[in-house]
């Protein structure tokens, strides 16, 4: 009587072991895909349209106006698509007689203060945004005066890339 159910029993406890593990690894399977399409796009920030250039790239480029001898903040998006890390090491432009790289922060006062930065890391797969109030290229000691609709020449020198120029339109602020 006992040997005549074992076997069934046996056989079904086996099948449902077999039907287990296949759920397991179509669930790790599936979970593994999930979790991995998640953490590239938070860790890379970059939206499908971007994926689809290629190298070191600046866009949203703008400079403020400014007169001769005077001064002048240039903005711009910065897009490392490349897979290794890079960095800015330094900027020039034929249009100040000094270019520097600088950080505006909120101190105590309420009141922006500009700090000089000799670069700005540039991950892999990510971007980063130079904006009023923030990271930004300053040029300073103007050649001559930048008017609204007038264009800048500025050159970004990336510790891997080499250098890459980037003309600026100059706009009102
Ligand atoms: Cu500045």
């Amino acid at each position: 009587m006992m040997k005549k159910n074992i076997f069934p029993i046996l056989t079904g406890v086996l099948l449902l072991g077999i039907v287990i593990v296949s759920v397991l690894i179509y669930q790790d399977k599936v979970g593994n895909d999930d979790s991995s399409q998640v953490s590239s796009s938070e860790i890379c920030g970059v939206t499908d349209d971007d994926k689809a250039m290629t190298g070191i790239q600046a866009s949203s480029t703008w400079g403020k106006t400014g007169i001769k001898n005077g001064d002048s903040e240039i903005y711009l998006v910065l897009y490392n698509h490349f897979t290794e890390d890079d960095i800015l090491i330094g900027t020039s432009s034929n249009a100040a007689e000094n270019v520097e790289i600088h950080l505006s922060q909120l101190v105590l006062d309420g009141s922006l203060k500009m700090d000089i930065r000799k670069s700005i890391a540039l991950p892999a797969s990510s971007k980063i945004e130079l904006g009023p109030g923030s990271f930004h290229i300053m040029l300073i000691h103007l050649k001559q005066d930048l008017n609204s609709g007038d264009k800048a020449l500025v050159t970004l020198h990336f510790q891997n890339l080499g250098n890459l120029a980037v003309i600026i339109p100059i706009k009102d602020w």
